[in-house]
């Protein structure tokens, strides 16, 4: 069984949010192209309690961009983005209307005190979110996954992909970066990892998964 994956595609990460993707947007129509292609959907959403630790403002002279350290290793700290329940965390004009072809939301990112990259577990690796049990639940062995951003979420999602033994193809289009220039590095070190890289045109052209 195949399932597409879309990785935290929500108006903060979008041009105008909190913490704006460059070209964050562009990522819709591709994932709204391939919905329809798959058997099978599935999203991760970043869902922040307002005093979550990856936020800047929660640190006492903190700053945007600064690494801090914490019990489970180095935090890059964020402006406030995706508060849960918050227009930021919504999912991104376009694929909202979509949302009922979205079979099942993963949330990350609740507990205050560490924070999710992963749509597995959190950075410390101590929580499953329970996006494994429920992937397996329907049979899934081989992930399609697309979304924002490239160089944290959408990367960290693909590695524990590959270590919990999914078949994992990355949708090149579907990808933005926060810093654009690490976009095309983190893609080929996934495909050394083993992961399948196309574009949606490709994927379009071949049998419905
Ligand atoms: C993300 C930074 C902070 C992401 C989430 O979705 O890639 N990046 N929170
Ligand atoms: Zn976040």
């Amino acid at each position: 069984m195949n399932a597409l994956l879309l990785v935290d595609i929500q108006n903060d990460f979008l041009p105008g949010g909190a913490l704006p993707v460059p070209q964050g947007d562009q990522v819709v129509p591709v994932a709204l192209r391939l919905l329809d292609r798959f058997p099978l959907c599935v999203a991760s959403k970043d869902w922040h309690p307002p005093n979550h630790i990856s936020f800047a403002v929660n640190h006492p002279g903190g700053e945007v961009g600064q690494v801090v350290q914490t019990p489970y290793g180095p935090q890059v700290l964020w402006p406030v983005h995706c508060v849960q329940e918050s227009w930021g965390a919504q999912f991104a004009p376009g694929l909202d209307e979509a949302s009922g072809r979205i079979d099942h939301v993963v949330y990350k990112g609740t507990d205050p005190q560490i924070d999710s990259y992963s749509a597995f577990f959190d950075n410390g690796r101590r929580r499953s979110t329970g996006l494994e049990q429920s992937l397996h639940d329907r049979g899934v062995e081989h992930l399609y996954v697309l979304g924002l951003a490239t160089d944290y979420c959408v990367r960290w999602t693909v590695e524990d992909a590959l270590r919990l033994g999914f078949q994992v193809t990355v949708v090149r289009d579907g990808c933005r970066a926060v810093n654009p220039q690490e976009h095309e590095p983190v893609l080929q070190q996934l495909q050394q990892q083993g992961a399948r890289l196309v574009t949606s045109d490709q994927l379009l052209q071949e049998p419905a998964a």
